[in-house]
């Protein structure tokens, strides 16, 4: 029978919470060899019975292998785990969630300290690991080299996508489509709201909901397209005047429901000062040039 000769990267892996754990399993799955560490030691103990190595300290774990992946709770924990740890020579991947300033900084100081080093945001949350048909992926910035050395096993977990040099694009992408969730999760939440005391099931609504979403999510394309030429008149659909016009009807609307405006009034009236402040004509892409300072 032929044997499978082909070596894989043997990965470090700091952090054991519910994405470390996911994103190990498919690692050991796929047959790399994998230390681990995690500051509860029991998390680590589960995983070597699965086949891991557990290693007693970070500082252990981290001599085990050149590519090390640290999945930690938040920046402060991850500088708490590797401050007293020799990174020298090694490729170390940062999957924890930053903000962009702290991944430029988390950056700096990695090369102070010898180490290479690439920046991740993961777009996927745990049971999406290791299931390429659920879409995860993790956005990654810093070297572009060192993203193409490991781009093979960073992508057994979940798909990859690398954003660019700059070590804060990854975390300014993820922050960037997640604040776009919690819009869309707000909307959702309104439009619930507004249903909640008729005799409408929200499991009728719901598919409803998410066709609508679904249908109006390419217009960002339009807005893109907008925005790189400086005409917020092209190809409108639906003016900002109409829309405006419309605002009357939604709070009246929350109003005769019993359902508070307050996640609607904070757009409706970015829309009326745009409006105020350049005409109706063009679409709601001003509204961005309203929120950048
Ligand atoms: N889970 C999710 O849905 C999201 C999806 C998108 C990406 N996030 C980010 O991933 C990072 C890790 O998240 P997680 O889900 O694994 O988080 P937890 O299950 O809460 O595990 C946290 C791990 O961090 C360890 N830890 C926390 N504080 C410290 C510390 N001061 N020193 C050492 N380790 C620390 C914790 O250890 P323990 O509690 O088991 O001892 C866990 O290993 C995160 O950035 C998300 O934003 C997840």
């Amino acid at each position: 029978m032929a044997q499978n000769t082909v070596e894989k990267t043997s990965v470090t892996l700091l952090g054991l919470g519910a994405m470390g754990t996911a994103l190990a399993r498919t690692w050991l799955a796929a047959g790399h060899p994998l230390t681990v560490w995690n500051r509860t030691p029991a998390r680590a103990a589960t995983l070597a019975a699965e086949g891991a190595r557990a290693a007693d300290s970070a500082a252990e774990a981290v001599a085990a292998h050149t590519l090390v992946v640290v999945c930690l709770l938040d920046d402060e924990s991850a500088g708490e785990v590797l401050a007293d740890v020799d990174l020298a020579g090694k490729d170390l991947v940062n999957l924890t969630t930053s903000t962009p300033a702290q991944a430029r900084a988390r950056a700096a100081w990695a090369r102070e300290r010898g180490a290479r080093y690439l920046d991740g945001g993961i777009m996927a949350v745990p049971p999406m690991i290791g299931v390429p048909q659920a879409g995860g992926y993790v956005f990654y910035s810093g070297s572009r080299e060192l993203f193409e050395r490991h781009e093979k096993t960073l992508g057994v977990p979940v798909g990859t996508t690398y954003v660019g040099e700059d070590p804060g694009f990854a975390a300014l992408h993820d922050v960037a489509l997640l604040s776009a969730m919690y819009g869309m999760f707000a909307g959702a939440a309104h439009a619930f709201a507004l249903v909640r005391k008729e005799d409408i099931d929200p499991a009728a609504l719901a598919p409803l909901l998410a066709d609508w979403l679904v249908a109006m999510a390419p217009a960002v394309h339009g807005t893109a397209d907008q925005l790189r030429s400086g005409d917020y008149t092209k190809n409108v659909v639906s003016s900002l005047a109409m829309q405006v016009a419309g605002t009357p009807t939604f709070l009246s609307t929350a109003e005769q429901q019993g359902v508070s405006p307050e996640l609607l009034t904070p757009y409706f009236q970015l829309m009326r000062r745009r409006m105020a402040e350049s005409g109706g004509e063009e679409d709601l892409t001003g509204v961005i040039d309203l929120l950048v300072r």
